[in-house]
């Protein structure tokens, strides 16, 4: 079998970071998995074509199998393979920093975009619940302050790894009020609450929304309660995969995420499960916004056929497997 193409640091650093999840959060995976290309065709030594595409490949490979669930991962290596071209080295390297840049570029430009759609949903005064830690949600609630509304916010912790801190402290620092809740408060509060909003790791294609353990339960509440679910998700989290009959793998994270060494040896024989993200059907959800605007879940499998057509394919299987 053939040995694997030298790789950059760069890519073996992200590749750690994004397991660890230093690096969290589907548009950041997908933002550092661009750069992380863009460092290795910079830095690459192949003398040939062939041999710098295989480096990029195998680039891809290792980030890729960091973690399954968030599609924009995958999208995100697929944009920039496909936008190599050329018949030499340099022209190879020049175009995968072009495509890499391009596709940073089109995140910033799609989440600013996706914030004014999102903050048309909001009303001066609303309190909204969020759970997890999503910067597309963030992009909504800055775009609303921007448009002079004052919100404040009821934020769930999103036990095991307390993401709900993060929200928090950068709610905070935009000056909106902000409730710290346990995840298990969220049905009584949400009696005080005008919108619930979550980001997504995945969008499939029967507008299902694959989103932070936790989610699913959320969206049952709020709808028993007649609290809108909103759910902000850019484009590059709708799975193309979901369009052939695939469905979205669930992470499976360590059970020390949930619970510390001593408690797991007093705990003795039980098991502990720790699945990082659940799948939000369609009728629990009202709207979804994107920066294409804003769709009910069932018709977001038009704008995933427009996006992506057949195109599911993975480009950084290495040659000969099929
Ligand atoms: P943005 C996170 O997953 C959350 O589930 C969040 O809703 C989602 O990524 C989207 O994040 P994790 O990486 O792209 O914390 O909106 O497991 O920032």
């Amino acid at each position: 079998m053939a040995s694997e193409p030298a790789l950059h640091d760069a890519v073996s650093e992200t590749a750690a970071a994004i397991a660890s999840m230093e690096i969290r959060g589907a548009s950041a995976i997908a933002d550092a998995a661009a750069a992380a290309l863009a460092a290795q065709a910079s830095a690459s030594e192949a003398t040939d074509p062939e041999s710098f595409r295989a480096e990029l490949r195998a680039a891809c490979r290792t980030l890729h199998d960091t973690r399954p669930t968030a599609v924009s991962l995958p999208n995100a290596l697929r944009y920039v393979l496909q936008g190599l071209e050329g018949d030499t080295v340099e022209a190879l390297r020049r175009s995968t920093l072009e495509s890499a840049e391009a596709f940073r570029a089109n995140l910033d430009r799609a989440q600013d975009r996706l914030g004014r759609v999102g903050a048309n949903r909001l009303r001066d005064g609303d309190v909204v619940m969020t759970h997890c830690h999503s910067t597309d949600v963030l992009a909504c609630i800055e775009a609303a302050l921007d448009q002079g509304k004052s919100l404040s916010a009821v934020v769930k912790e999103t036990r095991p790894r307390n993401q709900g801190h993060l929200t928090a402290r950068r709610l905070r620092d935009l000056d909106v009020p902000v409730t710290l809740i346990v995840d298990n408060a969220a049905h009584r509060f949400l009696a005080e609450v005008d919108h619930v909003l979550v980001g997504a790791d995945a969008v499939a294609a029967d507008g299902s929304v694959i989103n932070k353990i936790g989610t699913s339960g959320l969206a049952v509440s709020a709808r028993d309660r007649g609290v809108p679910f909103m759910v902000a998700a850019q484009t590059i989290k709708l799975d193309p995969a979901t369009l052939e009959g695939h469905t979205v793998p669930i992470e499976l994270r360590d059970e020390s995420e949930v619970v510390d060494e001593a408690t797991r040896a007093g705990l003795g024989g039980v098991e502990v499960a720790n699945p990082a993200f659940d799948v939000t059907p369609p009728r629990h959800v009202d709207a979804i916004v994107t920066e294409a605007g804003q769709f009910p879940p069932e018709s977001v499998v038009t704008l995933m056929r427009e996006l992506f057509g057949r195109e599911v394919e993975a480009p950084w299987a290495a040659e000969g497997s099929g």
